[in-house]
């Protein structure tokens, strides 16, 4: 079909309008690659029932490690997970792309300085971890980082330093996400300049479609790994490699795990692990989640979806490559946001107010599909940090004061003096625990 009728018949009528204003070698490239996108699915994510939550219980969650008896168990799938790492089964992707606004850095989140020194960002101490683990097993975990197009560059020239973190040549490898249009209210694509649609990254959702067409995923299989774990930039104590983890995946022959830390509180901004009427596993992002009761001061914790996610996950491999040979495709969840945006006289209007929708897909979204997925419920002041604003919750300070007293923590539980300043040395914390 022709791209002037495909954005009619997609309520696009409006470019084909605008490309009339463009010049003839601008306007047939225009029209082409704006009819390329998926506008049925993007227009069907904006209405109210893609939002709808299904009915929900509480997950089924997994501690480990709690009771006296449970040692041998941990020092078992420590041992498996570790193998799984030395025989070279496992690969990890970082959750890069977003951008650090609402930390009011300008470029990617992970080049913040999480410090003492002036090049220990964030970036730094991941990296750390990932080289830290590789070298304890003797094998160099595959490392993939997720960017978008806004923080590819900037990221990249971080990594250049890897050497220096104990990363290996080629062990880092970059993925790209793709972008989506920005439409309005009602459902139409705004320009951000003649010829230019308004665009946003697609999520880290688009992760996985840009390991579909980057062939990374029938690269892993054919490389026999069997897990790819994900995990953030911003959260200094993640655990992207956790042997116990990756040792209760293989020992519960699992498709996906997820590690969850109990709420804070109702309305801590963290998805929620949920089983749904099917018994599938999902997790609910708190942007959706309906308002929790309201918790009067002191009372017990009401909300019944108590398991909060810290967005590190494992995925089978295998399970990834039946599933992309399916043809299964993320679905679409739509966020107000403030759009820079051309007006019908060609003018750049810099809202001042949310006035236009992102659309964005969710690596998580991959836990419905699995017929086995389970929750590992950890420990909240070892493994979660987030870093997400400049200041108040879940800020760098914030951050700074969980990762220094875990340090203390670790080196008291070993009879350890430990370090002057607040810092992570992974050699040290990526120890059993
Ligand atoms: C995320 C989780 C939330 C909880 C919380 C824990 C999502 C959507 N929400 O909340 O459930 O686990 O973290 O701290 O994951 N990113 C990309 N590409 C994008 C957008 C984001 O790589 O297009 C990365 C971003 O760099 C960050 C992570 O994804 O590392 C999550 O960022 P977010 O702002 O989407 O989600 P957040 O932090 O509100």
């Amino acid at each position: 079909m022709d791209p002037t009728q495909v954005l009619e018949e997609a309520g696009q009528a409006h470019l084909v309008e605008h490309a009339r204003t463009l010049p003839d070698e601008q306007r047939d490239a225009f029209l082409a690659e704006a009819a390329a996108e998926p506008w049925e699915e993007l227009r069907a994510a904006l209405k109210d029932e893609a939002r709808r939550v299904p009915e929900l219980r509480p997950p089924q969650a997994l501690t480990f490690g709690r009771q006296a008896n449970e040692q041998e168990l941990v020092a078992r799938l420590e041992r498996m997970g570790l193998g799984l790492l030395a025989g070279g089964r496992v690969a990890t992707l970082l959750l890069a792309g977003g951008q650090g606004t609402r930390l009011g850095v300008q470029g990617p989140k992970g080049n913040v300085v999480f410090g003492p020194e002036a090049d220990r960002t964030l970036y730094r101490i991941l990296g750390e971890r990932v080289a830290a683990i590789s070298k304890r097993v003797g094998k160099s975990v595959p490392f993939y980082v997720l960017v978008s197009e806004a923080t590819e560059q900037a990221t990249k020239e971080a990594f250049a330093a890897s050497a220096d973190w104990g990363l290996e040549d080629g062990q880092v490898r970059f993925l790209v996400q793709g972008t989506l249009p920005c439409l309005d209210d009602e459902g139409r694509a705004l320009l951000a300049a003649p010829g230019v649609l308004a665009r946003a990254p697609d999520g880290h959702g688009g992760a996985y479609h840009a390991l579909l067409e980057a062939g990374v995923i029938d690269e892993l299989a054919a490389q026999e790994i069997d897990v790819l774990t994900t995990w953030q930039v911003d959260n200094p104590l993640g655990r992207g490699l956790d042997p116990l983890m990756l040792g209760w995946m293989v020992e519960r022959k699992l498709q996906a795990i997820g590690k969850a830390v109990r709420k804070a509180t109702p309305d801590e901004k963290v998805g929620v692990f949920a089983r749904d009427l099917k018994g599938k596993t999902r997790i609910v992002e708190y942007t959706e989640l309906p308002p929790a009761p309201e918790a009067t001061p002191g009372e017990a914790m009401e909300a019944p979806l108590v398991m909060g996610s810290i967005a590190i996950h494992g995925f089978a491999v295998q399970w990834l490559k039946r599933m992309a040979d399916e043809g299964m495709r993320l679905p679409l969840h739509r966020a107000r946001k403030k759009v820079p945006y051309l007006d019908a006289e060609g003018a750049l209007v810099e809202p001042d107010e949310p006035n236009a929708w992102k659309l964005e897909r969710f690596i998580f979204d991959l836990f419905p599909e699995a017929k086995r997925a389970e929750v590992h419920e950890v420990r909240r002041e070892w493994e979660f940090a987030p870093v997400k604003n400049a200041e108040g919750v879940d800020s760098l300070a914030t951050a700074r004061v969980l990762v220094d007293a875990e340090v203390r923590r670790w080196h008291a539980e070993r009879g350890l003096d430990a370090p002057e300043t607040p810092s992570l040395r992974p050699l040290e914390m990526d120890g059993p625990r």
